[in-house]
């Protein structure tokens, strides 16, 4: 079920706390948490937050997420700028079911593109992660059926024909642009999503900037209004909200 909301976006730029581009991130923190903080900092800013409040640690996991995804320029050596620029990724709900998905670009060896060096032997190829919703993704690569051709850069995604699944376009070193158009399940099997043109008022007519988050039943998502997508490449300017099973948002805020 489509919805197309068109909204004016009065309050661009308003200030909010504790967004995150990746729209499964946890809610801002809580009250409380703010006050501390902003205890600490009003009677010695830096000692008191380094003292006395708890830094988060990283750990790979990578492997354990079921990421198994290896950049290839396609040859044994780097022998110019563009195969050392690397390749584009970005984040797709490809499935509307609420959890941000990943795809992810690569190069691979193409005869003609440079000439000081060999192939690597490396079957590169791009990669499709759909996300599981408990800190893992499973590759549906070929499933979907975008491995792609060509030597990958940039990466962009949309809804381009407006069905409410979102679209992949790729730009390739020496090659043509690839559009992959992504077909619906069928009628029944399929699910919902919300997809909202923002309107400014006066400026940023796009409404860039803006925080949204929609709740959905137990979809509770974020989305920064931005085009932006990975390397060099611009999308749809419309944040898109897949919606699972859930036939309408019980909530949505424009901040
Ligand atoms: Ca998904
Ligand atoms: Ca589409």
């Amino acid at each position: 079920m489509l919805i197309i909301a068109a909204m004016t976006l009065l309050a661009v730029g308003l200030k909010v706390t504790g967004q995150n581009p990746a729209r499964t991130t946890p809610p801002p923190a809580s009250k409380a948490g703010h006050s501390a903080a902003a205890a600490n900092s009003a009677s010695n800013p830096a000692r008191q937050t380094a003292a006395s409040v708890a830094l988060p640690t990283f750990e790979d996991v990578t492997e354990k997420s079921g990421i198994n995804f290896r950049h290839s320029f396609g040859e044994q050596k780097l022998s110019s700028i563009m195969e050392a620029t690397g390749s584009g990724c970005a984040w797709i709900d490809y499935n509307n079911d609420g959890l941000l998905d990943l795809y992810v670009v690569s190069g691979r060896y193409v005869d003609g593109v440079t000439k000081f060096s060999k192939p690597d032997g490396v079957e590169a190829t791009n990669h499709l992660y759909r996300n599981n919703g408990d800190g893992t993704f499973t590759d549906v690569t070929e499933q979907a059926g975008v491995g792609g051709k060509g030597f990958g850069m940039g990466v962009t995604v949309g809804d381009y024909d407006n069905d409410g699944y979102m679209d992949i376009f790729i730009v390739t070193l020496g090659g043509k642009g690839i559009l992959l158009h992504a077909r619906p399940p069928a009628a029944g099997v399929r699910n919902h999503w919300l997809t909202i043109k923002l309107v400014g008022t006066k400026s940023n007519r796009d409404g860039f900037g803006a925080r949204l988050e929609a709740v959905a039943g137990d979809l509770h998502q974020y989305i920064e209004a931005s085009a932006e997508n990975g390397y060099l490449s611009q999308g749809d300017p419309r944040p898109h909200f897949g919606l699972g099973q859930h036939t309408e948002v019980d909530k949505l805020l424009i901040h």
